[in-house]
């Protein structure tokens, strides 16, 4: 392998220091074993990819969290959320945590845990993003699904396809217990959001999408234009001057790579479309942070690794790892 070119990052005081949160959650779907991906990323060498191949100074507290001394005793459904004060405790612990990394100009790279983990780590990037550079970030959501139903419009309930509602303030809720924790200031702008890989919406996220303007590219965008230039596109409409948080289900990879993951949808990204848009994002230096989530090893046991593998791969292209 060969050293990491320099990027120099335009809202990071250094381009080496990076926090890691590992997040073994998965409160926010129904399968088990999404809690089990950040020790099989960890175990596959991801830390030592970061430090030994691409010079990053990791901070990591060496722990799993699972945050079974903050679960709730009882948590029975509400307004159609399945766990909802689970999902809200963990989110809200984890976007404290990731809050300070970023407060403290660290990259922060989240390994989940199913995708409802995104409430917790892009608040805490907007929020600090906010205080210490004056600006909203952008979000680039890379996923096979939007994740935009709000409580009313989901079918399953499982709030993993829920947090782009939350995070955008389309969901809200007063009690503080579940979600209502969230301030304005750990909100996006839903002008900020852009998706990338989309193929299975639900009817009432289409609306939602449309009535928002909301840019999001599908695979057919990508069919149609290549994803070299629906790249463009998208980073077009950030512009270069916004931080930008990087959200990564791996369920936006074809099944074909990445089979080991709750909710796999066929006639996803090819493992190099995966990777580019995860180079791309890095080439703008305006990258500050990254969640790779919805990796379940215990799904698919013959494709595990291979999911595995695409994940690290995901997360190194968007550290600055290039092919040259
Ligand atoms: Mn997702």
């Amino acid at each position: 392998m060969t050293s990491a070119p320099t990027v120099q990052p335009k809202f990071l005081p250094s381009r080496h220091d990076l926090g890691l949160v590992a997040v073994g959650f998965s409160g926010g779907q129904t399968k088990a074993g999404v809690d089990a991906a950040p020790m099989a990323l960890i175990e596959a060498g991801l830390i030592q990819q970061l430090e030994e191949d691409l010079d990053f100074s990791v901070t990591y507290d060496g722990q799993v969290h699972s945050y079974t001394d903050i679960m709730p005793k009882e948590d029975p459904d509400y307004r159609n959320m399945k766990k909802p004060r689970a999902v809200s405790a963990v989110t809200r612990a984890l976007s404290q945590q990731v809050y300070e990394h970023a407060k403290s100009g660290k990259f922060v790279l989240t390994l989940g845990g199913d995708h409802s983990i995104a409430i917790g780590t892009v608040s805490g990037t907007a929020k600090a993003a906010r205080e210490r550079l004056g600006k909203e970030i952008a979000v680039i959501w890379v996923d096979a699904h939007a994740d935009i139903n709000t409580p009313e419009t989901s079918g399953s309930g499982n709030i993993h396809g829920m947090p782009v509602a939350f995070l955008t303030g389309l969901a809200t809720e007063k009690d503080e217990d579940i979600f209502g924790w969230i301030q304005d200031d750990q909100r996006i702008n839903v002008k900020k959001l852009v998706y990338i890989g989309l193929r299975d919406i639900d009817r009432g996220e289409k609306k939602i999408l449309k009535e928002h303007g909301i840019k999001a590219f599908s695979m057919h965008d990508i069919d149609k234009h290549g994803i070299g230039r629906v790249m463009d596109m998208a980073l077009g409409w950030i512009g270069s001057d916004t931080p930008i948080h990087l959200s990564f289900d791996v369920d936006a990879i074809d099944p074909m790579w990445a089979p080991s993951t709750g909710t796999p949808v066929r006639g996803g990204l090819t493992l190099r479309e995966g990777d580019f848009i995860a180079e791309c994002v890095a080439e703008t230096g305006s990258l500050i942070a990254l969640d790779l989530v919805e990796v379940n090893p215990s799904l698919d046991i013959k494709g595990a690794s291979d999911t595995v593998r695409a994940g690290c791969s995901i997360v190194r292209c968007a550290l600055g790892d290039t092919l040259l």
